[in-house]
Parts: C-alpha cells; sequence; structure tokens
C-alpha cells in the first residue's frame, strides 16, 4: 500500500471506530427460540425468544429491545418484519420475550434479528437468526405409515426379542433447480436417514423415546444440499428402540410393548419457481428386512453380519427387485409433536487405556472408564470370521467380566465379518453401560488402536466447570459428569448396563437441579415433564417410570411428586415458568388425587412406597451379599413431601395467575404441619419419627420444625452425624437430597464438608476409593448382592452437586429473580478448603466464581454476566477490610455496599469481572 493510501486507511479505520464508538461497546450472541438455535421445527406458536448480552464494560443493564421477525433473509436484511416488529420496547428482559406477531402456520420459516439498548449504549443488529413451524395438523402429512407389522422367519419374538432392522427405499426425481427440501419424518422406535448414500445429520439412536401411545416426537430435515438435479435416492433404516420393545411376553400388565417397526416420511421440496413436489412414505416404497443388521435390542446387543450388506441400497441404481412392497401399518395411537429436544449423539470419543490376554482368543478391554455408548473397531479378516464383544461395568477377581448385575441383558455385539480390506464397525441401534469388553473371535492380536469408546447422550452444551484444592471432591465430581451423561438418553434413566435402563421419576427430583449446573438439561427436562403430564391418568395418578415402559402406578409420593421439582427446576434455573403454567392444572390433579385417597384426618398422608430408598446398612459387612430392594415405606415421609408441594404449590399458583388457589394450599399446609408435629415429634429427643437422619432432614428443611424447636432439633441432626455416625451420612435416596444444604445453611458448613471428603463407608469417596469412575446405586456397591447393584446410578448424589455450586463456588439463582437473573454469590471458605474455580453458562452468560486463600487473605474473582446483577457476601466486618482490583471498596467502579449481614458485608455488583481481597 502506498503510504498516502495507508494513512487515508487509517484515517477511515479510525472514523469508522468513532462512528461506531457506542456500538461497539455492546454485542448480541446466542440468539435461541424456544432455548434452541435455529430450530428447524417447532410446534409452538407463541415461541420465546432469547439472547445474551456482553461488552466490556461493568454494569451492562439492557434498558430496550427491538425483536424484527421477517418471513424471509432479504426482508430481515432490509428490516422489514412483515411477521412482527415489537418496535422499541422498554424493558430488561432478554430472555423468553413472547413472540407477538401474525399468526404462525405449519411450515413457515421465520428469520429474525434484534438489537438493545443499555446503561453503557447501544448494540448493532444482531446476527440473524431463523426458527421454523412444524407440520401442526395430522392432516398436513401426506404419506402413509408404512413397515411390516410382524416378524420375520429369523426374527424371535419370545423372551429376548430379536429383530432384524428393517430398510426402506425409494427413488425420486428432482426435476428443476431447487430453493428448498425438507424432511419430516417420524421412524419408530429408531431410525437412520439417508440421501444419495450420505446419512443425514449426526444424531444416533433417534428420535427420543416416548410413550408412544400418548406422543410421537417427529425430527426435520433441510436436505436442500443433499439433492441434486434427476435422480435421487431417500433409504432408511429402522431399529427397535422402546417401540417393539427388548422383553417380549414379561410381565405384560407391566411391560408396554407398542408393535413393529414404522415410518411416516413426508418431504416437501419447493423449486425455484415456486412449484411444489412431494415425496411421501407409500407402497411404492420398497423393503427389506433381510439386511445385515441381523438382531438389535437395547438390552441384549447388536449382531451385525457384513456379509449381507447392500451395497448402494440407499443410492440410485440399486437393484430392488427382490425387496417387498412395505405394508400400511398400524398407526401410532399418540398425537405427532415436533421434538424440541436434542437427540443423542455421540458426544466424546476415548481411547482405550489397554487390551490385555486373558484366554486362548479372548482379550479385555479396558477404557478406563465407566461410560454409556458403545464400541467402534477396526478389524481385518477372513469373510464369516466372527468378533464378539461384551460387555461389563467391573471385572471380577479372576480377570473374567462381572455380569451379574446385568441380570439377562446379554450386553453383547457380533459383527460377522465380510473379509478382505479393513472394515469398521459401531453398532446403530443399541448402547451399553461399560467401562471392560470381552474381546473373543478377533482375527489376529486386538490393540487400543482397534478400537475407540463412544460416549453417546443427548446433545446439550456442558455448562459447568468445577475444582478445588480438594482431590476427592474433584473426582467425586468428575464421576457424577460422567454418570449424569451416560443417563440421558432423550430421558432420565436410572443406569445404562441392565436390563431396566427406565426413567424412575425418584431418582431426579433434586438431582435434576444438580445437574443442571453441569449441563444445558432444560429441554431435556421439559421434554420429560410433558411425559409425565402423559402418564397421568384420568383420576390424577402418575406412574413412577415416565415415559411409563414400565407400568408402575403405585401411589407414591416421592417419585411422582418429582413432576413438582422438575417444574421448580426449570422455573429456578432457567427462569422458565410456561412448564409450570402448562402442567398446573395436572399437577394440582395429583395432588388432590393424593390428599383424597391417602390423607388422614389427622393429616398424615399415609401411601409411601420405598421409603429412603437404599439407606447404607450399617456396616460395610453387614451389607455383604444383601440384596438392597427392601422397601421401608414411611408416613412420616409422605406427609413431609406433601407438606413441602404445597409450598411449591402456592408458588406455581401465584406464578400460573391462579391466585385464588393460594389460600387453599395455606391453610391445607397449616394442618398438616399442625398433624405432622404432633404424630412424629418426640420432645425428649429433639426429634421426628424414628429420629434417625432423614426424618429430622425433612422436618427441617421442609420447614416443617416451629421455630422454638428449630435450634434442638438441628443439634439432634449433628448429634446424629458427628456422634451415632461417628461423622458420615446415614441417608438413602430421600434423606441425602436434603443434607448437605441442611448442614450448610444452618451454620455447619464444616460437616458438610466432612461428608463430602469422607472416604471411608458410607460415603462418595469410599466409592471413589473402591474404583469407581461414576456414582454407584448403593452406598455399599462392593458388596451387595448383584441383582441391584448398578456401577452407574445418580440417585445418591442427592444435593451435593447443588452444595459444590451454591456453597463452595457461590453460584445460586435468587429465588425472586430467577434463572441467574439476579445471583447469590456467597461460599463458604471452609476450612480446609484453599480454592475453589467453577464457572456456569447461565442463560444470561458465563458466571465464575475463583477463589483462594493464603495464610492471610482470601481473594476472590468472580464474573457476573451482563444484563444480571450479584449480591456478594464477603465476611468481613467491615466494608473497609475489603479492597476491589486494588482500591478499597468505596472506590471500586460498579461495587455497591448495602450492610453488615451477620459477620458478612453484602454488596451488590452489577456485570463484569471483580477482583476482591479480605483477610481471613
Ligand atoms: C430400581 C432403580 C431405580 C429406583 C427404583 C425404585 O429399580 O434402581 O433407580 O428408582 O428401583
Amino acid at each position: 500500500m502506498k503510504s498516502k493510501n495507508r494513512i487515508l486507511f487509517f484515517l477511515g479505520v479510525l472514523i469508522l471506530l468513532f462512528s461506531n464508538y457506542s456500538y461497539a461497546q455492546i454485542q448480541i450472541q446466542d440468539l435461541t427460540c424456544e432455548h434452541l438455535t435455529n430450530p428447524l421445527a417447532i410446534d409452538v406458536l407463541e415461541p420465546r425468544l432469547s439472547w445474551q448480552l456482553a461488552g466490556d464494560e461493568r454494569g451492562i443493564e439492557q434498558t430496550a429491545y427491538q425483536v424484527v421477525v421477517a418471513s424471509t433473509r432479504e426482508k430481515l436484511n432490509h428490516n422489514e418484519g412483515d411477521l412482527w416488529n415489537s418496535g422499541k420496547v422498554e424493558s430488561d428482559q432478554s430472555i423468553n420475550v413472547v413472540y407477538d406477531g401474525v399468526e404462525l402456520k405449519s411450515k413457515m420459516d421465520c428469520f429474525w434479528k434484534v438489537k438493545v439498548w443499555t446503561n453503557k449504549g447501544e448494540s448493532t443488529w444482531s446476527e440473524s437468526a431463523n426458527w421454523s413451524i412444524g407440520l401442526l395438523f395430522y392432516n398436513e402429512w401426506w404419506g402413509r405409515w408404512i413397515g411390516f407389522d410382524r416378524p420375520f422367519p429369523w426374527d424371535d419374538n419370545s423372551f429376548h426379542s430379536r429383530l432384524s432392522a428393517r430398510y426402506l427405499r425409494k427413488e425420486f426425481e428432482v426435476k428443476k433447480p431447487i430453493k428448498q427440501a425438507k424432511v419430516y419424518l417420524m421412524g419408530l422406535g429408531l431410525y437412520e436417514l439417508y440421501f444419495n448414500g450420505q446419512k443425514i445429520g449426526d444424531q444416533v439412536l433417534a428420535p427420543v423415546p416416548t410413550d408412544y401411545d400418548e406422543n410421537v416426537k417427529y425430527n426435520v430435515f433441510d436436505v436442500t444440499d443433499q439433492l441434486k438435479s434427476g435422480d435421487n435416492a431417500v433409504g432408511i433404516i429402522l431399529g427397535n428402540g422402546r417401540y417393539y420393545t427388548m422383553r417380549q411376553h414379561y410381565k405384560p400388565y407391566k411391560i408396554k410393548n407398542f408393535g413393529f417397526p414404522k415410518l411416516m416420511f413426508h418431504m416437501e421440496i419447493e423449486y425455484e419457481d415456486g412449484t411444489k413436489a412431494y415425496v411421501l412414505s407409500n407402497n411404492s416404497w420398497k423393503g427389506t428386512a433381510d439386511g445385515p443388521i441381523l438382531s438389535n435390542n437395547e438390552y441384549d446387543g447388536e449382531e451385525y453380519d457384513a456379509r449381507k450388506e447392500m451395497p448402494g441400497w440407499n443410492k440410485v441404481g440399486f437393484d430392488d427387485k427382490d425387496w417387498l412392497e412395505p405394508e400400511y401399518v398400524q398407526v401410532p395411537n399418540g398425537t405427532f409433536e415436533a421434538q424440541m429436544t436434542p437427540n443423542m449423539k455421540v458426544m466424546e470419543s476415548i481411547k482405550p487405556v489397554s487390551v490385555t490376554m486373558i484366554g486362548e482368543d479372548r482379550y479385555i478391554l479396558d477404557l478406563g472408564q465407566n461410560i454409556a455408548g458403545w464400541m467402534k473397531m477396526t478389524v481385518q479378516g477372513d469373510a464369516g470370521d466372527t468378533v464378539q464383544l461384551r460387555f461389563a461395568e467391573v471385572l471380577q477377581d479372576n480377570g473374567e467380566l462381572f455380569t451379574a448385575n446385568l441380570r439377562d441383558a446379554k450386553a453383547t455385539d457380533i459383527y460377522i465379518l465380510k473379509g478382505g480390506e479393513k472394515e469398521t464397525w459401531e453398532p446403530r441401534f443399541v448402547y451399553h453401560g461399560f467401562q471392560f469388553v470381552e474381546i473373543t473371535g478377533y482375527p489376529g492380536v486386538p490393540t487400543v488402536d482397534d478400537f475407540v469408546g463412544q460416549v453417546v447422550y443427548d446433545e446439550m452444551e456442558t455448562t459447568g466447570t468445577f475444582e478445588t484444592s480438594n482431590p476427592i471432591i474433584n473426582q467425586v465430581f468428575k464421576n457424577s459428569y460422567w454418570g449424569i451423561r451416560g443417563n440421558y438418553k432423550g430421558m432420565p434413566v436410572d443406569c445404562p448396563q441392565r436390563n431396566e435402563r427406565q426413567p424412575w421419576l425418584g431418582d431426579r427430583s433434586t438431582g435434576c437441579y444438580g445437574e443442571s449446573f453441569i449441563f444445558g438439561n432444560e429441554m431435556l427436562y421439559s421434554k420429560w415433564l410433558d411425559d409425565i403430564g402423559y402418564s397421568q391418568k384420568e383420576n390424577g395418578a402418575i406412574s413412577d417410570v415416565v415415559p411409563n415402559f414400565w407400568r408402575y402406578y403405585s401411589d407414591n409420593m416421592t417419585w411422582p411428586g418429582t413432576y413438582l421439582m422438575v417444574a421448580d427446576m426449570l422455573h429456578r434455573q432457567y427462569a422458565d415458568v410456561r412448564p409450570i403454567k402448562e402442567h398446573y392444572q395436572s399437577i394440582k390433579k395429583w395432588m388432590d388425587y393424593m390428599k383424597d385417597r391417602y390423607m388422614n384426618e389427622d393429616y398424615i398422608v399415609t401411601q409411601d412406597r420405598y421409603g429412603d430408598w437404599c439407606v447404607p446398612p450399617v456396616t460395610i459387612e453387614a451389607g455383604r451379599g444383601k440384596s438392597a430392594d427392601k422397601k421401608h415405606p414411611r408416613e412420616l415421609i409422605s406427609t413431609a413431601y406433601y407438606y413441602y408441594y404445597l409450598g411449591l404449590m402456592e408458588k406455581f399458583a401465584l406464578l400460573s395467575g391462579k391466585g385464588s388457589d393460594v389460600a387453599e394450599f395455606r391453610d391445607l399446609a397449616q394442618h398438616i404441619k399442625e398433624g405432622f408435629n404432633r404424630k412424629f415429634y418426640l420432645t425428649e429427643k429433639a426429634g421426628y419419627g424414628e429420629n434417625i437422619l432423614t426424618d429430622n432432614l425433612l422436618a427441617l428443611q421442609m420447614g416443617l420444625v416451629p421455630e422454638e424447636n428449630h435450634e434442638a432439633v438441628f443439634s439432634t441432626i449433628v448429634d446424629i452425624i458427628l456422634n451415632r455416625n461417628n461423622g458420615h451420612l446415614s441417608t438413602g435416596l430421600i434423606g441425602t437430597q436434603w443434607l448437605m444444604r441442611a448442614l450448610t445453611e444452618n451454620g455447619r458448613a464444616d460437616i458438610a464438608y466432612q461428608l463430602a471428603t469422607n472416604t471411608t463407608y458410607p460415603s462418595w469417596g469410599y466409592m471413589i476409593e473402591n474404583g469407581a469412575t461414576a456414582i454407584w446405586e448403593l452406598w455399599n456397591g462392593n458388596t451387595a448382592a448383584p441383582h441391584m447393584n448398578s456401577y452407574n446410578h445418580v440417585m445418591m448424589l442427592g444435593d451435593l452437586i447443588i452444595w459444590d455450586y451454591e456453597h463452595l463456588a457461590g453460584i445460586k439463582s435468587s429465588t425472586e429473580n430467577s434463572g441467574f437473573k439476579e445471583i447469590v454469590m456467597k461460599p463458604e471458605f471452609v476450612e480446609g478448603l484453599n480454592f475453589v474455580n467453577a464457572s456456569y453458562q447461565s442463560v444470561y452468560g458465563e458466571i465464575s466464581s475463583e477463589w483462594q486463600k493464603d495464610r492471610s487473605t482470601i481473594e476472590w474473582k468472580l464474573t457476573v454476566p451482563a444484563n444480571t446483577k450479584a449480591k456478594v457476601y464477603i465476611p468481613a466486618k467491615s466494608a473497609t477490610d475489603i479492597t476491589e482490583s486494588g482500591v478499597e471498596l468505596f472506590q471500586a467502579n460498579g461495587v455497591n455496599y448495602l450492610y453488615q449481614e451477620g459477620a458478612r458485608a453484602l454488596l451488590e455488583v452489577g456485570s463484569g469481572e471483580y477482583y476482591f481481597q479480605f483477610k481471613r
């Protein structure tokens, strides 16, 4: 560049910079519609739009926004909001802004952008984003349901169901230049979709499972780029999933089977000239059940015969004359709904640690981590060579797989080679929970380079990082991370390995809340909430397992009550109030049902089923070889929970505009509180019920203890832990949900810390000491009887993850301004812990908290996202004991000292990064 030009260039840049000065300050990012990024199909007509603000200055607050929604990209580029132009709206709302434009219709594409005004300047227009509406009405599906509603001679529909995969194909012609082509697909139980030989999308095990009698989820793909002019081919493989369920004729009253695999396909091609063409599922397709996938069963594994591959079956020109005409099959009962939670994906691939020979032609592969997913294998050999992979979570002492805890799940994949070149294979329609694999029949010597562990779960963001100076806390956190992701399977399941894998409600009642710090699980749990609603019977009863593939309507209190807990979590963590509004009536119906059936005249709720499920046996020896499924139902538990739920109902009523219901809930709650104290309070012991830890924790944390007994009951809790239990917990699935917060909120974070770092039985650390790489189902997982002893179950996490974030890191949402619009940052700088580094991606953006101690001072660095505020609690006698970024507190930019609260100074800060220092 000539020097004159260079000067002109820099001048230009300068002018640009200055003219945009106020704009450049604020950026808008992460636009979502219904919490999804550019969804291809939603079936919500008042979708909610969200965005995040970012900028370098402290204290950024949105003061107004403008949203423009257009029917084409061109219109949007010209700011022509033909669907909606909100105009400038004075508001600080940046999440869940409800679309309020032209009525949305099936198949509509909507393009949108937003700009904001803040107290620190305004933004430019955001990048554009989009959403599309799915097929809203049944009669817009023009295809027919096709498949084969029968077994083939090689199928076996006895107990261990074996069904080969079904392959369907169709060729069609593209006659003119295409503007857009979209596929709407329901493939049950599971599908893989191909166009011209290419797999569409990176989803696996799609769609997400539902109770197909109630609803079937459809997936939508934009295949504009996959089509070519002239002849094209579409191919679909169908697996069983939970539709043709894993066990046939087994406790038929309990296990739901839906039928044989089937699909409905609807493709619309819009040509550039405005005309349309359709490709629809009907009997002009061809199908076969005689392909390479001989069998696929989630419990038992997949069998694949590569010799039976049909090269080119999903491409143009394949000779399908031997294929069959598909049948018009039984239509699923459920309504058709757009799937608004992401599918599963291979989220991580890991290399095995070792492959060891343990016998002639037998090897054990160790992945080094208990995962849920499968192995991908590379192999070379002769046609007909058969490799068998058996999966297990742990080994026996003799080095063989331990499979007793899988019960009758065969957990075995079989691959038969086609021979010749190297072959790479992974199963399509199954997954396993495992760390170890027994390999037999592998031609040559298998090595770690021939295998990859594929970690499979719902596509979602990892939102949390967490690390402390204590290795046990860190390892338990890491194990939790693995356990949680392993058990997300389009629904939260209890375990991924044995012949169960069911979405039991009780396991997630508080768990969903802790999990939400680590994973962006909002859509998964919103979907689950709908599933729970669907499980409700006419009379109000709700299943313990939802979707209710296993039908357990036990009228238990604590499992179905998860309905309320999930709705509450979505509100607390994501400020999502719509689920509460949508489910309010059904929740209330369940509450009434339980009250009418099970509340006696003394206001005691009498029905409970599982009690404090899986409490630790008194000693590790006492639990040796013992089965853990003893139920000890307790009226104290059901009554306490009913009381707690009434508190939630009060909140839900207010949020749903049902304020007139509040008095009824309050009144009943008051009676229950009195009845509960009359029946369960043991005056001389200052405790409740059997005076065990769980009983007292529930009474205290659920607000059932009268003010005057508070201290005494808490002392009993402390006494039980420190003296009776010698510094250990004694809680099962129920009590552990309240344990860590009860201790901390009542001033004994030190005891919570002791429980979190214990390595002796029973404790989370004990699992680690005994080789756990996920979380065990049982505190005594190393000695219990195998038939109910999973090594990857998250229910015993209780409120530990919540404690990690809210109390160690000090990252908590206020209840009034939920979804982290207002953040409560009140870490416990517990003795023994020297640092905590944590971050959390909230709906507003990243929140972080990093503190560390040296001999005399504590340094605490924290980040607050734009358009939020934080209440910051610092243990200091006065503001003068605190500095921020090296200056006195009163001079610090954007920090507002409010007042002293006990031993802490309470500050308020706006968005930005802060760096506090204060004396220990
Ligand atoms: C078991 C599972 C599950 C639990 C139920 C009650 O089968 O372990 O986690 O919720 O029982």
